[in-house]
């Protein structure tokens, strides 16, 4: 299931390069383009739903996957023991940009609060 017009799909697919950290066969994690912080990944489900409402609806155990994906995302570059942040926007008013979900792995850095 993908969208021959997404970005992200496009990166699923290798047609954009990335800088993947990490696979499975429905997963893919890799470094976002413009890092806010010194660990800055995105995780996404490789099928293409538009954002988390439309994801955890139609397939919650894959959900699931993404989340137990960015955890370990965070582990390997060693943010667990610092503390670590994930962040999924939903809609343009929220700052989503990609209408690919991803979730937003921060950590490597004191993060400050949340909606700053
Ligand atoms: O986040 C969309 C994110 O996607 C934003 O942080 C930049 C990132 N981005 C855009 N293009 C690329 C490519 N080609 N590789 C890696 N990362 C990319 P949002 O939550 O939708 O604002």
């Amino acid at each position: 299931m993908n969208d021959s017009d997404c970005l992200f799909c496009k990166i699923v697919a290798g047609d954009i390069p990335s800088t993947k950290v990490r696979e499975t066969e429905r997963v893919l994690a890799f470094r976002d383009l413009n890092p806010k912080a010194p660990t800055h990944v995105l995780v996404i489900p490789k099928d293409h739903y538009a954002n988390v409402a439309e994801l955890s609806r139609a397939d919650p155990a894959l959900a699931g996957e993404v989340l137990a994906v960015a955890a370990d995302v965070a582990d390997a570059d060693g943010a667990t023991e610092s503390g670590w942040r994930l962040l999924a926007n939903s809609g343009a008013n929220a700052g989503q940009e990609v209408f690919h979900v991803h979730f937003h792995v921060f950590g490597g850095k004191p993060l400050g609060p949340m909606l700053a």
